[in-house]
């Protein structure tokens, strides 16, 4: 039995239930809230230490990490396979798939949080965002939300985590013009599944004119929006996390072109 235990708007959810659906699994589902603070429950934490989702569960058997997880289920249910064959087209897989780990996901929240998400906390009583900040073990990952949240892209690695996004979208678009029509090559893989939550991100924060002048991304975030399996992303969107998104996009723009051109 699969369970997966997840977010309905968490990129690395989306980048799971995007495996799921490719290989045709219907595991039972767990939702967190992560505003609520579900993620750092005893009981969760027991299954993921770093107190995140998703966690996947294969038979009483916990699985964490999302790029790791994407990779046990092609090697548990190899059909249809996302590891592609031939094995220069394999390492760029690998390559590809590992980004969201070497700081897009941290690029991600960063800028999710700057433009969006810290509007959430704003809302909140000063007493009622200390009592949720306070929920976050890590005191590190705790002050780091906190800046976030207080100086929104005022705050300098929210500048960084933008530019940061840009580099890898550059990146995207000279791999595809070169190689695609899919980012290891000819089949779609573990990179495509990997990186579509990373962009759909940008298009909820309205940011999809990054790639207004990059034709072959243009092309790709096409693709991967026409595959059958991105129903496992697209069926778990929240109404009012895109309210949030928008709200505040056309104000916060300039604030993101300084950061890109700085
Ligand atoms: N490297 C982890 C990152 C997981 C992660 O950061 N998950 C986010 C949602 S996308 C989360 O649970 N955040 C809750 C929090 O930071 O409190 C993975 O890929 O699974």
């Amino acid at each position: 039995m699969l369970e997966l235990h997840h977010n309905n708007m968490s990129v690395c959810s989306a980048k799971v239930r995007l495996v799921l659906r490719e290989k045709g699994l219907g595991p039972v589902e767990h939702h967190y809230n992560l505003r609520k603070g579900d993620q750092f429950a005893p009981g969760y934490m027991a299954l993921n230490p770093m107190g995140v989702v998703p966690t996947l569960v294969h038979d009483g058997r916990p699985l964490i990490e999302s790029t790791l997880i994407c990779e046990y289920l092609d090697e548990a249910f190899p059909e249809p396979p996302l590891r592609p064959a031939d094995l220069v087209e394999r390492a760029r897989m690998r390559r590809w798939a590992s980004v969201p780990d070497q700081g897009l996901h941290a690029a991600c929240g960063t800028v999710s949080n700057a433009l969006a998400f810290r509007y959430q906390f704003l809302a909140l009583s000063e007493a009622e965002r200390e009592a949720n900040l306070a929920q976050t073990p890590d005191p590190a990952r705790r002050e780091r939300k906190r800046l976030g949240i207080e100086r929104g892209m005022d705050w300098p690695p929210a500048a960084a985590a933008v530019r940061a996004y840009g580099g890898v979208l550059g990146r995207m678009e000279a791999a595809l013009a070169e190689g695609g029509p899919w980012l290891a090559g000819e089949s779609y893989s573990l990179a495509d599944s990997g990186l579509t939550p990373y962009l759909v991100r940008l298009d909820h924060l309205n940011l999809s004119w990054m790639w207004d002048s990059r034709p072959a991304l243009a092309a790709w975030y096409d693709a991967v929006r026409a595959r059958p399996n991105f129903a496992g992303l697209a069926d778990y969107i929240e109404p009012s996390y895109l309210e949030i998104m928008d709200s505040h996009a056309a104000e916060l723009r300039p604030k993101v072109e300084a950061a890109l051109a700085g």
